[in-house]
């Protein structure tokens, strides 16, 4: 059995999570230890005791451990992308990227703690100073969904620990294994202990714990819409930092201008790749008259021969949903679009082992549909016919989320027009909108996210806090 990390030790819970392989259930790959609330509260004491010491620490230190991270990770890339396909279900090559990101994102914020810096200003006053410095907020709680299970635990828990905060980590209850490894190399590249704690197991205990402890300064959550809101209400009852990145819907507009292989690739990829299962998908497809007709043959094509299977296997393109409940949910959603009246292409489950179903277009969809507004997680995009640039826009817009876009054209006017009008927090022309570099900020706008951006030097602003000190020299 795998255990927790608490305060430097591995500690078995009260219960187990089987963690099974979505492309063939029957394959069990461990069990793992379930947190009680005592362990939490041990993990939240331990992050705790170890802060003075660790935030006090010379930037060296924490960016040598940092760096060691990120080549250990690297190292183990193919043994650990492996595990991540057999626990979550992307492909092999999606899996090995995702863990490379993981390992690049370690070394990226080693840098950023020598890089941890202020301002000197003059004061209004004479003889005074002011310095505007940065200091680590705390004890940060880190709570990570199951879609990419290597890359967003690295790109919280690098920043956090850069800038001198201690964590307790809550990593996905459907895929524990990646999280593991990566306490398993914390811990054995000497991270000290009490300053990274990891508690597996149900997010309704644990989530609620950290962001109700009055010893948790700060919770950086990615995961869904409704269980962001819950812990938005508890943070802010509490006055505890917090940052949230959930869902998407996201738009990929295609004008009749666009490079028609160059859009299909880029709805291909959006919708499809990692199974559809990134908040960054490409969900909804607006697409211009003009083009419309040819751009769905074409990626109907592309998207029924796409080959689906072990995602172990080299020549799979896309392999399973990660769970029955999440294909039971998808399939539920392929019926209401069918009933909302959109022209449904795909979408069914395919009669083998393991939770696997056909990519879905929901054609002539229209916004207002529900299949069209909701964010499904799955491999579905919808597709909306409009007449121009302008309507394309508005319809983009018209959503509660706002975490990325994209435009496919050559027109560098529209590209321009409208990288300033689309309201999300990432804009893509030519491009999916998933899909992202790990050394600049990540992040939405509505209900998609809140609080400051992850990575890039932006993270700065969620795992520090300022100070301003004014000196008198006498
Ligand atoms: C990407 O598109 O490269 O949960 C990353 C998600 C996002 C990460 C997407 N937070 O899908």
């Amino acid at each position: 059995m795998k255990q927790n990390l608490i305060a430097g030790k591995w500690v078995a819970g009260s219960d187990v999570t089987e963690n099974r392989n979505p492309a063939n259930p029957d394959e069990l790959i461990d069990i793992y230890a379930r947190a009680t609330q005592a362990d939490v509260e041990a993990a939240i004491a331990a992050a705790n005791e170890a802060f003075d010491r660790w935030s006090q620490t010379s930037p060296q230190v924490r960016a040598d451990l940092l760096d060691a991270i990120g080549t250990r990770i690297l190292a183990r890339k193919d043994e650990i992308g492996r595990l991540l396909v057999r626990e979550e279900g992307k492909t092999l090559p999606e899996a090995i990227g995702e863990t490379v990101r993981a390992g690049q994102l370690f070394k990226f914020f080693a840098g950023e703690a020598l890089r941890f810096s202020g301002d000197l200003v003059a004061s209004i006053r004479p003889d005074v100073d002011v310095d505007v410095t940065r200091e680590a907020v705390g004890v940060v709680g880190l709570i990570t969904p199951w879609n990419f299970p290597i890359a967003i635990p690295a790109w919280k828990i690098a920043p956090a620990l850069a800038y001198g905060n201690t964590v307790v980590f809550k990593p996905a209850d459907l895929t524990p294994g990646c999280a593991h490894v990566l306490t398993e190399i914390l811990h054995d590249c000497g991270c000290p202990p009490g300053v990274f704690n990891m508690v597996m197991g149900s997010g309704s205990l644990i989530g609620p714990l950290l962001a109700s402890s009055p010893d948790v300064d700060a919770i950086s959550f990615t995961g869904s819409e409704p269980v962001g809101a819950g812990l938005a209400e508890t943070c802010g009852r509490n006055r505890k930092k917090l940052q949230l990145e959930m869902g998407g819907k996201n738009p990929m507009i295609v004008l009749d201008d666009a490079n028609l292989d160059i859009a299909v690739d880029a709805c291909l990829n959006g919708a499809f790749f990692s199974t559809g299962q990134r908040c960054t998908a490409s969900s909804r497809l607006i697409v211009q008259a003009g083009i419309h007709d040819r751009f769905v043959d074409s990626l109907t094509k592309r998207m029924t021969s796409l080959r689906i299977g072990d995602p172990l296997e080299d020549s799979t393109q896309m392999g399973p949903v990660a769970s029955l409940k999440q294909l039971q949910g998808n399939l539920g959603y392929v019926d209401l679009a069918r009933q909302e009246g959109a022209e449904v292409i795909g979408g069914e489950a395919l009669d083998r082992t393991g939770y696997f179903q056909a990519p879905a277009l929901f054609v002539n969809a229209t916004n207002d549909m529900r299949s069209t507004q909701d964010e499904i997680f799955g491999p579905c995009a919808s597709v909306l016919k409009v007449a121009c640039l302008d309507e394309a826009i508005s319809v983009a817009n018209d959503t509660v989320f706002g975490l990325s876009s994209g435009i496919c054209t050559t027109s560098l006017k529209a590209a321009r027009t409208f990288k300033r009008r689309s309201q999300a927090g990432m804009v893509m022309v030519n491009l999916p909108t998933a899909g992202v570099d790990y050394h600049v900020p990540f992040g939405g706008r509505k209900r998609s996210s809140f609080g400051p951006r992850e990575q890039g030097r932006y993270a700065v602003e969620f795992y520090s806090s300022v100070k301003t000190a004014y000196t008198l020299a006498v």
